[in-house]
């Protein structure tokens, strides 16, 4: 689809060129080989600035997987002979009325797909693209606020931990009340690939398989809250809907339609999440739903400020007194890389371990745009320079050392490369 060269981009182009497996990009070469959702957005997303009509086709292709209820899975299992557990059968999606004849999980992603689409329509416009997709990840927003809300709080709930950064310490709580299985039913795939050390624990996946079969139970549509073990309103997840749904409203516009429901689901989306503002903590507060309302010291505590929400002196505040303090997830003397998952102050902190410590690729791309949306062009400036600087010299990885910048997970990792493109641009 492209040539390849030496230069960054080059280097980015030619990883998607290789994960490219004909109709959707893994995430990863051999750790991830099925179609994930918002791994598969934030290709497309990179893909808008060197290949935009390969983005839409990854954009077609990642919804062959979306069920008649409207949701969009978090994995379209593409039938191919390939080593992931667990796989499609652990899921059993075809007993569900609603989902598509295509296996895949039943539950859902952080909905990055408008904002790929929108991005894919400023790069190259194609209206015709725009007829065919919008109704559909308009139905996939509307079972968002149908089915997921679950309080009032005007936000939206997760399910399982794979619905947003799955091994977060902000998840512990509510996953220590969960009852383990006795043992798995699959011998863990990612084990054949990748230190121990850098995974979740098989605790953790034994609770993981727990909270899937209860949903299995209910066909993946629990009626109730206490049909559902885990449920958790994730501000990384909140936030991404909130942009989702402005630009769903602007791609409606683009088309000549009225995108009133998503600008105001937009808005309100925006309002809730403010409201979450911890003066003492110059961060956002999570909620467990079947716990507490806490801030949770992850990085998923400044995520309201990729949707706009910090006023400016909120957002001064988020970037000197969090994201960019030393001491807690920005650059410091002994660990220069920044922005790390989990405050460096905070006793979960784990420099190897995923989700729980390193640095990511996507949440710095998540955070630029946000400064930048926020006004803080500079700051935003600094980080996209800095991310730049890390891929540059280890490589497109899954995740990163905060103190050596090592790459650490999988390696050629999709979104990393794809970022970078968009970062470059
Ligand atoms: C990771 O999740 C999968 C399970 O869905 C895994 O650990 O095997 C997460 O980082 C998730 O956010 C990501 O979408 C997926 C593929 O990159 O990997």
């Amino acid at each position: 689809m492209m040539t390849p060269d030496e230069s960054l981009a080059g280097r980015a182009v030619e990883v998607l060129r290789r994960n490219d497996s004909g109709s959707f990009v893994k995430p990863g070469p051999s750790v991830y080989p099925f179609q994930w959702n918002w791994d598969s957005a934030l290709v497309a997303i990179g893909l808008a600035r060197v290949a935009p009509e390969r983005g839409r086709a990854e954009v077609r292709s990642l919804l062959r997987g979306q069920w008649a209820d409207g949701m969009v899975p978090h994995i379209v299992f593409h039938p191919q002979d390939v080593d992931y557990s667990p796989g499609p059968e652990v899921w059993g999606s075809a007993e569900c009325p609603d989902a598509p004849g295509i296996p895949t999980s039943g539950i859902t992603q952080p909905p990055v797909l408008a904002t790929a689409v929108r991005a894919l329509h400023e790069a190259d416009p194609d209206r015709r693209f725009l007829q065919e997709v919008i109704p559909a990840i308009d139905a996939w927003h509307r079972w968002l606020h149908r089915e997921r809300s679950l309080d009032n709080s005007g936000l939206v709930a997760i399910l399982h931990p794979w619905e947003s950064a799955d091994n977060a310490p902000r998840f512990d709580a509510a996953l220590a009340r969960i009852g383990a299985r006795d043992a798995l039913s699959f011998a863990r795939s990612d084990r054949r690939h990748l230190e121990a050390a850098e995974r979740p624990t098989d605790l953790d996946y034994r609770r993981y398989m727990t909270i899937v079969e209860g949903l299995r139970r209910h066909g993946y549509r629990p009626s109730s809250l206490r049909e559902a073990s885990f449920a958790y309103v994730d501000l990384c997840f909140n936030a991404v809907l909130a942009v989702a749904e402005s630009d769903l409203a602007w791609l409606f516009s683009e088309i000549g339609r009225d995108g009133e429901r998503a600008a105001s689901a937009a808005a309100r989306l925006r309002t809730a999440i403010g409201d979450r503002w911890d003066e003492d903590e110059a961060a956002y507060q999570q909620a467990d739903l079947h716990g507490d309302r806490a801030t949770t010291e992850t990085v998923a505590d400044l995520f309201p400020v990729y949707a706009g929400v910090p006023d400016e002196r909120q957002a001064r505040r988020l970037f000197n007194e969090s994201l960019w303090s030393p001491e807690r997830f920005g650059p410091s003397v002994e660990a220069p890389w920044a922005v790390t998952t989990v405050s460096k102050s905070s006793r979960n902190f784990d420099a190897l371990c995923y989700w729980r410590g390193p640095v990511w690729i996507n949440v710095n791309w998540f955070l630029v745009r946000g400064l930048e949306r926020s006004g803080l062009r500079e700051e935003a400036e600094e980080l996209r320079r800095l991310t730049l600087r890390l891929v540059k010299s280890s490589g497109f990885a899954e995740y990163y050392h905060p103190s050596t910048g090592a790459p650490l997970g999988s390696g050629d990792f999709s979104w990393s490369a794809a970022l970078t493109l968009d970062l470059l641009a």
